[in-house]
């Protein structure tokens, strides 16, 4: 006989930096009297976060969301043309989409990468198309290669949406290179957090300037450096509309300190992933999905499919001891008030993305389920294996 846990499990916890360290520079960004608007700390963090990411350019944002909706922007996309997208992602996906005034096709995802499948792109493309939107779900790399040949042939641009692969490497080469422009979100849920916010990371450094304008109502990089010297700004010239997606010193100090932990949270998510792939293995309606060998794990989730239709009354058997899975994706984005009646919604269309948002259940994972040899772990496996 399992006991309930006496306190609840969730499906992930954040870390935070240390708690007198984040307040004495807290009080420091008080006393400065420089709160937001591109400040000393945001600027550290970018150049931080470039370095910690091997990557050439980034743009720091107040979170993924708009990031994400000011990428589609950036890349000046004709209005209402169509970007084929995925339905087995967050809504944020789809919504950056709609709220540039672009059609959201969705297509079919593959097996084995969760993301689009290449061939469903493919069959996808009409002369509207403009442009393909791919996520790394839960940090497995989309088939990179062969999109990036898609969009060459069909003359597309590429933006990924990477929430969930911060520091994946594919080969030893950031994810981030992929694509014209990549998506990073630094949300609490996320295994790297600025409490809120994301990032986009370009290769081509022309989009920088386009992206800072964009991110700050569209306002032109004109005397920047006097601007934020002096803190005094005669005129605001402005030809894009922009949006505010700028982060703030308070983020940006929570950022870089979060930023010297991560490592060791991605250490310990490494033993309690371990853990559970030891434990689970030998159950036969439980597959964990492997992650190829040349590709980082960022450990961001914990994802496991249930076969044989049991993934709701596994849920709900958890739910009986406190145990609180997430159904991540389901269901799909093609299901949504907003989108289902979408002809690219149809069920018929998104075949493999239906079957995965019906089976897959991400687990309680997090750091601290390490402490005691993951005795939680082994409890919620011993549950697990209890409801077989
Ligand atoms: N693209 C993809 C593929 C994404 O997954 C996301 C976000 C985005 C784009 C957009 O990026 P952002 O704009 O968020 O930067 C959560 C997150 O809010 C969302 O960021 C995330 N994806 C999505 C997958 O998950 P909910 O509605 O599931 O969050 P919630 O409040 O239920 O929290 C999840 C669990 O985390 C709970 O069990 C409690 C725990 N939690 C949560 C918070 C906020 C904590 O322990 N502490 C906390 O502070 O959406």
């Amino acid at each position: 006989m399992i006991e309930k846990f006496k306190k609840n499990i969730l499906v992930t916890e954040p870390i935070a930096p240390d708690k007198d360290a984040i307040l004495s520079q807290f009080s420091s960004i008080i006393d400065s009297k420089w709160f937001t608007n591109m400040g000393q700390l945001h600027n550290q963090f970018e150049e931080k976060l470039k370095e910690y990411l091997k990557v050439k350019n980034i743009s720091i944002f107040n979170n993924g969301t708009i990031a994400l909706i000011t990428a589609l922007k950036a890349l000046d996309l004709p209005t209402n043309s169509e970007v084929i997208t995925t339905p087995f992602t967050f809504a944020a996906t789809p919504h950056a989409i709609a709220w540039n005034n672009l059609k959201p096709v969705f297509a079919d995802i593959d097996e084995n990468t969760m993301g689009l499948d290449p061939k469903a792109i493919e069959a996808a493309i009409t002369d509207k198309t403009s442009a393909i939107l791919a996520v790394h779900v839960y940090g497995f790399p989309c088939d990179v290669e062969n999109i990036d040949k898609i969009a060459k042939k069909h003359n597309l641009k590429v933006i990924y949406d990477a929430a969930h692969a911060f520091s994946t490497e594919i080969n030893g080469k950031s994810i981030c290179n992929w694509g014209d422009i990549t998506m990073l979100s630094f949300h609490a849920t996320k295994l790297f957090n600025s409490i809120e916010g994301g990032a986009l990371v370009y290769n081509d450094k022309r989009l920088g300037k386009k992206i800072y304008e964009l991110r700050n109502f569209g306002i032109k990089e004109i005397n920047h450096d006097d601007a934020v010297k002096d803190g005094i700004k005669n005129e605001n010239f402005i030809d894009d509309i922009g949006i505010n997606g700028k982060m703030n010193e308070f983020q940006a100090a929570w950022g870089i300190q979060t930023l010297e932990i991560v490592k060791e949270e991605q250490g310990k998510r490494a033993t309690v992933a371990q853990k559970y792939i030891e434990l689970l293995k030998d159950i036969d309606f439980i597959e964990i999905p492997k992650f190829p060998e040349n590709v980082t794990n960022s450990m961001q989730y914990l994802p496991v499919l249930i076969n044989n239709y049991k993934r709701d009354e596994l849920y709900n058997f958890l739910k009986n001891y406190n145990v609180f899975s997430r159904k991540y994706f389901y269901p799909l984005c093609s299901e949504f008030g907003c989108y289902k009646d979408l002809p690219s919604s149809k069920p018929s269309n998104l075949k493999i993305a239906h079957q995965l948002s019906r089976k897959v259940l991400c687990l309680p994972f997090y750091g601290e389920l390490v402490e005691n040899d993951c005795e939680i772990v082994k409890n919620i496996c011993k549950i697990i294996k209890e409801f077989k």
